[in-house]
């Protein structure tokens, strides 16, 4: 029931490996910059992860490899798959949030897109009757 205080507990949670990119911030265009990221969704919230080699130092060390790149919030937000004029490559996620930011999110092997894709309209479904 969408009103229990342990509703939260019930949202869907996963993680992966994923390529992203951030195309528009606030409704501001941004060059695209496709990275690897370690996804993380939990408690309505996707998490991308900075990939630890993007560190300019090269040290791979506990701390770097816990910093997120991009926090989404899932509530309000919507995801489909991308026009063929978003993106060359297969499988892409187009993921909107309520505060006008987008992200595109794209893995070649169908089975790992479609579960994201699957968990995350699932994730703001429940989220919209929160
Ligand atoms: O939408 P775009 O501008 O064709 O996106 C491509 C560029 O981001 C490109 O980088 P440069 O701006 O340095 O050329 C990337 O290498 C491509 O991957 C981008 O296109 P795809 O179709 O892969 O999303």
């Amino acid at each position: 029931h969408p009103h229990h205080p342990h509703h939260h507990a019930l949202l869907l949670e996963k993680a992966g490996i994923l390529n992203k990119t951030k195309i528009v911030d606030n409704g501001k265009k941004l060059r695209k910059n496709w990275t690897q990221s370690w996804t993380v969704l939990h408690g309505g919230i996707l998490t991308f992860y900075k990939d630890p080699k993007s560190n300019p130092g090269g040290n791979v060390t506990k701390t770097n490899q816990i910093i997120p790149e991009f926090t989404v919030e899932l509530r309000g937000a919507a995801v489909g798959w991308a026009s063929k004029d978003k993106s060359s490559k297969k499988n892409v996620l187009e993921l909107k949030t309520r505060q006008g930011s987008e992200y595109l999110m794209q893995y070649d092997t169908d089975s790992i897109i479609h579960d994201w894709h699957y968990i995350i309209q699932d994730t703001i479904k429940h989220l919209y009757h929160d």
